[in-house]
C-alpha cells in the first residue's frame, strides 16, 4: 500500500466510478423502506457554488449514505431551478442565449457537486426551464385557473424597475425586490395572480402538523397575518355605508375621527370643495410610496381633512374623516375607526392635529388624567353606554354580538397576506399558457396543445413599455381561438420561477414521465419528501407556495397528502473570513473547487461537517480544514502500517473490541440526529486510541483490525472516496456504500459504571453513577458538582476532600 494519501489520484478514479457503476440510483420499486432526501434544487447561477453552499448539500448526502448502508431505498437527487432574470440578464449581457448561458452554468454546477463526492442519482436530474417540464408547470397553471384558483387582474402591481417586470408584494421588502434592487414602484397593468389567499388557513392549521423550527413556522404564520376582529358599518350623512375593520371593537365608543386610505373610493365624495385641492395633492404624492414606507415604525404619520363626516352607528356621533397614508388601500377595508386613546397610532396622529381623545377602557390603574400614551391593554368599559363596567376582554365578543344583532356589523377575519402575483413581463420563463380571444376573452391552451413553448428570439430585452418581450414575436402571438378557431392572441407574461419550484419534488419519483406531472404509483411509493434541507432564506416565498400547490392538488384529488415536507431542517449561515455572509459578489466567496484542489474532497467535507453544529452560523477558517486533512493523512498511514505487518496474533484486545461498539452506537446516533460535527470528533478520538495503541506495540490483533475496518464503514457516508479506496486496498470488492450499516452490541457498548456514595463533612448526600475507569480528578470534581452538595456547600470554603477510590467522596468544608 502507498504510504502517502494522495486525494486528487484517488477522488476522480472512485467518482467515475460511482457513477458508472450507478452506485447512488435509487429503485421505484424494492421492499426496502423508502427515504426521500432532498436540497433545495439550486438556480445555476454564473457564480457557481461556493463552500457555504456546501454546507447544505453535504450534510444531506451524509445522511443519504447513512441510510442507504443503513437498508434504505434512498432518493437524493438534484435538478435546477433554471428559469429566471439573472441568467437572462447575463445572457443579454455578454451575447448569449439564455438557453446556452443556462446549460452552461448547469454543467458547471454538477461538476462541483460532483467534485465534492456527492452521490446522486443523476438518471434523474431535471431542468425546469426544458419544454418536458414546464409543459406540467403551464398544465399546473390550468389546474389553479379551472378551481378558480388563477385570475388576471389590471390592479397596482408592483413593478422593479431594475428586473423590469411586476413581482409579487410577497416579494418586495423594505421597498427591495427580492434580488435585492431598490427603487420598487407601483405600475398599473394587468397581471395574473394565484388566488393563495383562499388557503390562508388551510396553510396555517398545516403548520400544526409539521416538524420545521418555531423560527420558519413564526414568519410563515406572521405572513399570512391572520388577525380576528370585526367589521362595524359606519355611514356618510347620506347614508352611505363605510365599513371598518377593527380588532377592537370594544373602544367603538372611543372613535373620535375616522381615517381613510388617499385610494378609497369614497374620498371624492366625502370631501368638501374647501378641502378639495390639499386632499387631492396628498392623495397625488401618497400613492407614489410604497407600503413599507407607508407604514414603517418611526416615521411621522401625516394626514388631510377632507371636511366630511361619518356616523358612529352605536352613539351616531358625527366623526370627522381624514384621509391619511398609513391606512393602506389593500387591508380590511381601507378604512380605520380611529381611537386615539387606545391606538397609539392614532394617538400621536391625534396629538400632531391636536384631534380629541376619548378613554373607554380604564385600566385598574387609571387615574383619569391626560394620556402620555395610549392604553392599549385591558381594563374595563367606561364612557360606552350599556357596556360600562365590562371587561375589555369580554367586551369584544359582546360589543361583535350587538353589532350583529342591530345589523350594523359583524365578525371578521382578516389577513395580511395577499394573493400571488405570477406574472413576469421576461422572456426567460414559462409562458402562461392562456389565449385572448376578442370573441371568447380568456380561452386556456387545451391541454393537449402544451407545452406552450417559448419562441426564439435573437433580442429578448424588456424594451421599457411594461410589456413581455415576447409581445414582439408577431407570428408566435398570433394564433387561433381554440373555442371559436377566430384570430386570437396568445397571453405574453411567462411564469415567475416560484411556480417551477412549487412542484418540482413531485417530479423526481417520475422524471420523464409524459402522460401526466407524475406518475402517482411512483410517487405514491416515495412522497412525501422525508427530509428537506435548505437555508433560512426560503422561509416564507418558496415553502408557503409549495405547501399552496401541494394543497391545491390535494383538493383536487391528485395526491393523498398535503404538505410536501414533513420535516424541514436549515443549515447555519456561512461566513468569510471577513465576517460576512459567504457570496460571490462580496468577494469573500471560497470555492470548493480549489479547497478540493488543495486539500482533498473528503477532507473539504469533514471540515464542512466539523466547523460547527449543523444549523449554527459560523466563519470559515483554513486552518480547520488543514486540520481534517491531517487527520486523514494520519488515518491512511495507520491503514498503511497496520496492513504491511503480514499476521496478526490471535489474542483479544477485549477493551477495544468494546470501544469498537461504543463507536458504532456513537456514531449511528450523531448521524441519525444531524449532530455531524461530534460526528466527526468522535472519529477523531477513536484514530487517537488506534495511534495510542499502535505506540504501545499492541496492535498485532485481529481486533485492531476489525476495529479499522469498523471505522471505515461508519466514516464512508462523511470521506467517501478514502474510505472506499481504502476499503479495497484492504482486500474487499464491492462498493463501501453498498455495504450494511455495523451493529453494534448493547451489552459491550455499554459503559460500566459504579456507584459512589457523595458525603458533605462525613454524612451521604447523594449517589453518582461514574464510569469504572474515571480517575480520581473527575470523579471529585463531579462530587463537587452534584445539586445536593452543591446546595450543601454553597459559599462555604472546601477544605479538603478525601477519596477513597470506587466507594466514597467526602468533602469537608470548614
Ligand atoms: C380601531 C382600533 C382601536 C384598532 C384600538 C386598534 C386598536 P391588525 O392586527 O394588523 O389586523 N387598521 C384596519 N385597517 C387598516 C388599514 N387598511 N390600514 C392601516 N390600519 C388599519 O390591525 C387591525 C387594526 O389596524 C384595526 O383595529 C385598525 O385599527 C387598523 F384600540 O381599529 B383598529
Ligand atoms: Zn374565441
Amino acid at each position: 500500500m502507498d504510504p502517502q494519501y494522495d486525494p486528487q489520484t484517488i477522488e476522480p478514479k472512485w467518482q467515475a466510478d460511482w457513477e458508472q457503476q450507478g452506485v447512488y440510483a435509487a429503485e421505484n420499486h424494492s421492499d426496502k423502506p423508502k427515504y426521500y432526501c432532498l436540497n433545495y434544487f439550486p438556480y445555476p447561477s454564473g457564480d457557481g457554488l461556493h463552500v457555504g453552499h456546501c454546507r447544505n448539500y453535504i450534510p444531506t448526502d451524509v445522511l443519504a449514505r447513512f441510510m442507504r448502508m443503513s437498508g434504505y431505498n434512498v432518493l437524493h437527487p438534484m435538478g435546477w431551478d433554471a428559469f429566471g432574470e439573472p441568467t437572462e440578464q447575463a445572457a443579454i449581457q455578454y451575447g448569449f442565449q439564455p438557453r446556452e448561458v443556462t446549460d452552461r452554468n448547469v454543467q458547471y454546477f454538477r461538476r462541483q457537486l460532483t467534485i465534492i463526492g456527492n452521490g446522486y442519482d443523476w438518471s434523474r436530474e431535471i431542468d425546469s426551464s426544458s419544454p418536458e417540464y414546464y409543459r406540467w408547470t403551464q398544465w399546473f397553471f390550468l389546474l389553479l385557473y379551472r378551481r378558480g384558483l388563477a385570475y388576471r387582474d389590471s390592479n397596482w402591481q408592483w413593478w422593479c424597475p431594475t428586473c423590469q417586470t411586476t413581482m409579487s408584494s410577497h416579494e418586495v421588502e423594505g421597498g427591495v425586490c427580492w434580488r435585492g434592487h431598490s427603487g420598487i414602484t407601483k405600475k398599473e397593468i394587468p397581471a395574473w395572480y394565484f388566488k393563495i389567499t383562499d388557503y390562508a388557513d388551510s396553510l396555517l392549521d398545516g403548520l400544526e402538523r409539521i416538524d420545521w423550527s418555531p423560527r420558519i413556522k413564526a414568519m410563515q404564520r406572521n405572513w399570512i397575518g391572520r388577525s380576528q376582529g370585526a367589521e362595524i358599518d359606519f355611514r356618510t350623512e347620506d347614508g352611505e355605508v363605510i365599513p371598518v375593520f377593527t380588532t377592537r371593537p370594544d373602544t367603538l365608543y372611543g372613535v373620535t375621527f375616522f381615517v381613510l386610505a388617499p385610494e378609497h373610493p369614497l374620498v371624492e365624495t366625502l370631501t368638501s370643495d374647501a378641502q378639495r385641492a390639499a386632499v387631492e395633492a396628498y392623495a397625488a404624492e401618497a400613492v407614489g410610496r410604497s407600503e413599507i414606507e407607508r407604514t414603517a415604525e418611526g416615521v411621522e404619520k401625516t394626514g388631510v381633512f377632507t371636511g366630511g363626516v361619518v356616523i358612529n352607528p352605536v352613539n351616531q356621533a358625527r366623526v370627522p374623516v381624514w384621509i391619511a397614508d398609513y391606512v393602506l388601500p389593500s387591508y380590511g377595508t381601507g378604512a380605520v375607526m380611529a381611537v386615539p386613546a387606545h391606538d397609539q397610532r392614532d394617538f400621536v396622529f391625534a396629538q400632531k392635529y391636536d384631534l380629541p381623545v376619548e378613554v373607554v377602557i380604564a385600566p385598574a390603574d387609571y387615574s383619569g388624567e391626560a394620556l402620555e400614551a395610549a392604553i392599549e391593554g385591558e381594563g374595563l368599559m367606561v364612557n360606552s353606554g350599556r357596556f360600562d363596567g365590562t371587561p375589555s376582554s369580554s367586551g369584544i365578543q359582546k360589543m361583535t354580538a350587538f353589532l350583529e344583532e342591530q345589523g350594523i356589523g359583524r365578525a371578521k377575519v382578516n389577513y395580511r397576506m395577499r394573493d400571488w402575483l405570477i406574472s413576469r413581463q421576461r422572456y426567460w420563463g414559462a409562458p402562461i399558457p392562456i389565449i385572448h380571444c376578442p370573441a371568447c376573452g380568456e380561452v386556456p391552451v387545451p391541454e393537449d396543445q402544451l407545452p406552450v413553448r417559448l419562441p426564439e428570439m435573437d433580442d429578448f430585452k424588456p424594451d421599457g413599455s411594461g410589456r413581455s418581450p415576447l409581445a414582439r414575436v408577431t407570428e408566435w402571438v398570433q394564433t387561433t381561438c381554440p373555442e371559436c378557431g377566430g384570430s386570437a392572441e396568445r397571453e405574453t407574461d411567462t411564469m415567475g420561477g416560484f411556480a417551477c419550484s412549487s412542484w418540482y419534488f413531485l417530479r423526481f419519483p417520475s422524471p420523464h414521465e409524459d402522460a401526466y406531472p407524475f406518475d402517482p404509483e411512483a410517487l405514491r411509493y416515495w412522497s412525501p419528501v422525508d427530509l428537506y434541507v435548505g437555508g433560512p432564506e426560503h422561509a416564507v416565498l418558496h415553502l408557503l407556495y409549495a405547501r399552496f400547490w401541494v394543497k391545491v392538488m390535494h383538493d383536487a384529488g391528485m395526491i393523498d397528502f398535503d404538505e410536501p415536507f414533513p420535516r424541514l431542517v436549515n443549515q447555519g449561515i456561512l461566513h468569510g473570513s471577513d465576517g460576512a455572509r459567504m457570496s460571490k459578489s462580496r468577494g469573500n466567496g471560497i470555492q470548493p473547487d480549489t479547497m478540493v484542489d488543495s486539500y482533498g474532497a473528503d477532507a473539504l467535507r469533514l471540515y464542512e461537517l466539523f466547523m460547527a453544529p449543523f444549523d449554527q452560523d459560523v466563519q470559515w477558517s483554513d486552518d480547520g480544514i488543514t486540520g481534517t486533512r491531517r487527520f486523514l493523512n494520519r488515518l491512511w498511514r495507520l491503514f498503511a502500517d497496520t496492513y504491511e505487518e503480514a499476521d496478526t496474533s490471535k489474542d483479544e484486545d477485549l477493551e477495544l473490541e468494546k470501544m469498537r461498539h461504543r463507536l458504532i452506537r456513537d456514531i449511528s446516533e450523531r448521524v441519525a440526529e444531524m449532530r455531524f460535527n461530534t460526528m466527526v470528533s468522535t472519529f477523531m478520538e477513536f484514530l487517537n486510541v488506534l495511534g495510542e495503541r499502535k505506540q504501545a506495540g499492541s496492535w498485532h490483533t485481529e481486533t485492531f483490525r476489525q476495529a479499522l475496518e469498523t471505522m471505515l464503514l461508519l466514516l464512508a457516508p462523511g470521506a467517501p472516496h478514502i474510505t472506499e479506496e481504502l476499503w479495497h486496498q484492504t482486500g474487499h470488492s464491492g462498493s463501501i456504500h453498498l455495504q450494511p450499516w455495523p451493529e453494534w452490541d448493547p451489552a459491550l457498548a455499554r459503559e460500566e459504571t459504579v456507584a459512589i456514595a457523595v458525603q458533605v463533612n462525613g454524612k451521604t448526600r447523594d449517589v453518582i453513577e461514574v464510569p469504572a475507569q474515571a480517575d480520581r480528578a473527575a470523579v471529585e470534581a463531579k462530587a463537587v458538582q452534584n445539586p445536593q452538595v452543591h446546595r450543601m456547600i454553597a459559599g462555604q470554603e472546601i477544605a479538603r476532600i478525601i477519596t477513597i477510590p470506587g466507594k466514597v467522596v467526602n468533602i469537608v468544608v470548614k
